[in-house]
């Protein structure tokens, strides 16, 4: 075929065009939980971080609320590289492995700073243990501190007998168990509709999904009693990583470590502010009976017990460093 003057200039710009696009590299970034949420601004504060410290070399789009890759499916997605980033809730993964489930026994770190000293702790396995999964983890940041959220009062543990509790991760369903309940699997997002279609009418929670689902649309109660933070990790595919150039990889994580700090400070800061605006919008909040609370904990040192025999020496081992 001959070819033409103009078929000759197309075949010319579209050399220049793939050159040009080959330079950005556009990965894709898939989160579980809304817009409003504080983990969510940090993330879309992380990807404009990294996209103004690389002049546009590597743009991050975030996808959050589960629009892209369902909740649960987020770390494998990133893990067979169907996208290159993703967030997800480590204890929603914690039937693959204990370590996952650390951050989500019940009172064992019961403030963000305890909840960073265990995470620093435990950080080196869970690097280790993430990277055999091909992933490469760039940063961690803890919710504010769960306490449980009812239609109903709730002044003891009887109380909870028969609820139907959401659940987020085998821990929470496991807690939801152990206290009488129900569990039911929910995700953040579907919380709403769960409680004003019946389907559950109690949860564990923080004040900050507790606000980002409007629940004083649908209940009245929360009990404060402090749980657990539970961390979500922010993680890259290994080979997505390997791919990028060292100045690139550099920005990525010094984008991270900013990151990691500002979502610490932003989940202690979410606290405060989404107990009064839960407090303002006419939830009864408060720190929960003695009784339920002494029922709560005894429910925690089952957990942990339980937590401890699977962890093995692994577990102790971060446990008694922890304990020190
Ligand atoms: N919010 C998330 C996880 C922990 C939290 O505070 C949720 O409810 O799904």
């Amino acid at each position: 075929m001959k070819l033409t003057r103009l078929s000759l200039a197309i075949a010319a710009s579209s050399a220049i065009f793939t050159v040009s696009t080959a330079y950005a590299e556009n990965w894709r970034m898939a989160t579980p939980y809304p817009e409003q949420n504080f983990h969510t601004q940090n993330i879309k504060q992380f990807a404009a971080d990294i996209k103004e410290a690389t002049q546009g070399k590597l743009n991050i789009t975030v996808h959050p609320g589960g629009s892209l890759i369902k909740p649960m499916e987020i770390k494998n997605a990133t893990r067979s590289r169907q996208i290159e980033m993703g967030e997800f809730i480590l204890s929603g993964m914690a039937n693959e492995h204990p370590l996952f489930a650390l951050d989500s026994v019940p009172f064992l770190a019961t403030s963000h700073e305890a909840s960073w000293k265990l995470y620093q702790i435990s950080k080196p396995a869970l690097e280790e243990l993430l990277d055999k999964q091909n992933l490469k983890l760039l940063y961690s940041v803890a919710w504010p501190p769960q306490g449980m959220y009812t239609t109903t009062p709730v002044s003891k543990l009887e109380d909870l007998s028969g609820m139907r509790m959401r659940a987020y991760s085998p821990q929470t369903e496991r807690l939801a168990q152990l206290s009488g309940a129900v569990p039911t699997q929910i995700e953040a997002t579907d919380v709403a509709q769960a409680f004003s279609t019946g389907r559950v009418n109690a949860m564990i929670t923080s004040s900050s999904t507790g606000v980002n689902s409007a629940a004083w649309d649908f209940l009245k109660y929360y009990y404060d009693v402090q749980a657990f933070l539970p961390k979500n990790a922010v993680v890259v595919n290994k080979r997505s990583w390997s791919s990028l150039d060292e100045d690139t990889q550099k920005a990525v994580l010094a984008a991270a470590a900013k990151a990691e700090e500002r979502g610490w400070e932003l989940s202690k800061e979410d606290m405060v502010k989404q107990n009064q605006t839960l407090i303002d919008k006419g939830i009864e909040l408060s720190p929960g009976s003695e009784e339920l609370r002494q029922a709560l904990l005894k429910i925690g040192t089952q957990m942990a017990a339980e937590w401890s025999k699977e962890a093995g020496a692994e577990g102790e081992a971060i446990l008694n460093e922890f304990n020190q």
